[in-house]
């Protein structure tokens, strides 16, 4: 399909455009409330989002799965496998400690919380947030279905790693199943392609309720906070991904970010990491030329643990709460939120809304009111969108470093405008 992406640009404005209109249209009689709440965005769009979201889960792990077994097994081993998962794992959270880092100066700077409104915290929230240490343990599977069933991404990737490792220990069985393997993430990739040409429909659906029910009212009274985490957003995604693909990998910053237009539109769309894996993973193999033995590990591995964007909200949000209440953070205070939201983004997947439950441990743990997460909460789908879109370019930028240090990365597909389809 041609300029896949200039439908989904287009289906975007359209959806934020009238979404905004149909909320401030609302109240203006009976029979409009009904149509809008019942008839569109609790009915027609509603379903149209949930399936849409749906059908890129649907494949997450089955892709995560054959795609990683396949990728592992073409690696050299255990060694090759160590070396390519510190790699990974150091850049992960070397970008994440940066990101977090720039969100909290720039919020110590802009004082976003000075004089903010409390009168919000009445709400109260419920969050509840896992120990790092229950963490640890329940990255190995005690059964692979049920972790595939619950769709635990760590466990899924524990699992596929391991039976990737032991294909290479199995002779002809091993060969036999590795090409099987081989065809399925093929044809699952496929599976892929085609349904991203539903994407127009399934963004426009879910931006308009979006807007339609949030509005652009809830930005004003938060307006000085929503603009800093986007500011901040964007310098770490341009700057320090633009750094990262630049200077490490030595490829052109242009082309990169060109080419994962189309996947930070799902993530803006479906504020879902993990929901957008099988467009990042098509992306880097297809149209960045990232080696899939790369690429089946970094990708599903960076939507659970490399969250960026969530690390800045829960920066600017942790200096906004402590600057509405008033409490001044030491600079233990500083390295304790960086500590705490680094490791805290390892634990949790990428579905819409994480940001905020790793916010509480963070809160929690600087000894700030928890309760002032519902300050915050008004403008955080918004922000959780674009945050998403900030996570999987991320992902994809470690992804060219590693490939690319691992001499697996196809400069020529990298290079070429039109490879993998698409074309924008
Ligand atoms: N929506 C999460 C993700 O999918 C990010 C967040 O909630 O902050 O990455």
């Amino acid at each position: 399909p041609q300029g896949l992406t200039k439908a989904i640009l287009l289906a975007m404005i359209l959806a934020i455009v009238t979404g905004s209109l149909a909320q401030t249209l609302y109240g203006i009689a009976p029979w409009y409330d009904a149509l809008l709440d019942e008839w569109l965005v609790g009915g027609v769009f509603f379903v149209v989002g949930k399936v849409f979201v749906a059908t890129l889960k649907l494949l997450v792990v089955p892709l995560v799965l054959v795609s990683l077994v396949y990728g592992v097994s073409n690696l050299g081993g255990g060694k090759d496998l160590g070396r390519l998962g510190a790699k990974t794992l150091l850049l992960y959270l070397a970008t994440t400690a940066i990101a977090i880092s720039l969100a909290m100066a720039f919020a110590f700077m802009i004082e976003p919380g000075v004089g903010a409104d409390l009168s919000a915290k009445s709400q109260s929230i419920e969050v509840k947030a896992s120990s790092f240490v229950q963490v640890l343990v329940d990255i190995v599977p005690t059964n692979p279905i049920t972790a595939m069933a619950e769709g635990k991404m760590l466990q899924v990737i524990v699992f596929a790693l391991l039976l990737g490792l032991a294909l290479n220990h199995s002779g002809a069985a091993g060969k036999r199943l590795k090409d099987n393997f081989s065809d399925w993430n093929e044809v699952i990739l496929n599976l892929v392609t085609m349904l991203m040409k539903v994407a127009p429909y399934g963004v426009f659906a879910l931006l308009f309720n979006v807007f339609a029910s949030k509005g652009l009212s809830a930005i004003a009274e938060l307006a000085v906070y929503f603009v800093t985490v986007l500011l901040v957003l964007f310098i770490h995604a341009g700057m320090t991904y633009g750094l990262l693909v630049k200077l490490l990998a030595r490829l052109s910053p242009a082309t990169f970010f060109k080419k994962m237009r189309n996947v930070q539109l799902f993530a803006f769309s479906t504020a879902s990491s993990n929901a957008t894996i099988p467009i990042t993973m098509r992306t880097v193999e297809k149209r960045l030329g990232a080696d899939n033995s790369i690429a089946s590990f970094t990708v599903p591995m960076g939507a659970t643990l490399n969250m960026d964007g969530t690390a800045i909200m829960q920066g600017v949000a942790t200096v906004f709460i402590a600057q509405a209440y008033g409490i001044d953070l030491s600079v233990t205070d500083f390295l304790t939120v960086i500590a705490t939201a680094t490791l805290a983004s390892i634990g949790t997947a990428g579905v819409p809304g994480v940001g905020l439950v790793m916010l509480s441990m963070v809160l929690t743990q600087v000894g700030l009111p928890v309760e002032g997460i519902a300050l915050i909460i008004g403008v955080d789908r918004l922000l959780d969108m674009t945050r998403t879109a900030v996570n999987v370019t991320g992902d994809a930028a470690v992804t060219c470093v590693v490939a690319k240090s691992e001499q697996r990365l196809d400069e020529a597909v990298f290079a070429d405008p039109n490879a993998g389809g698409f074309e924008d």
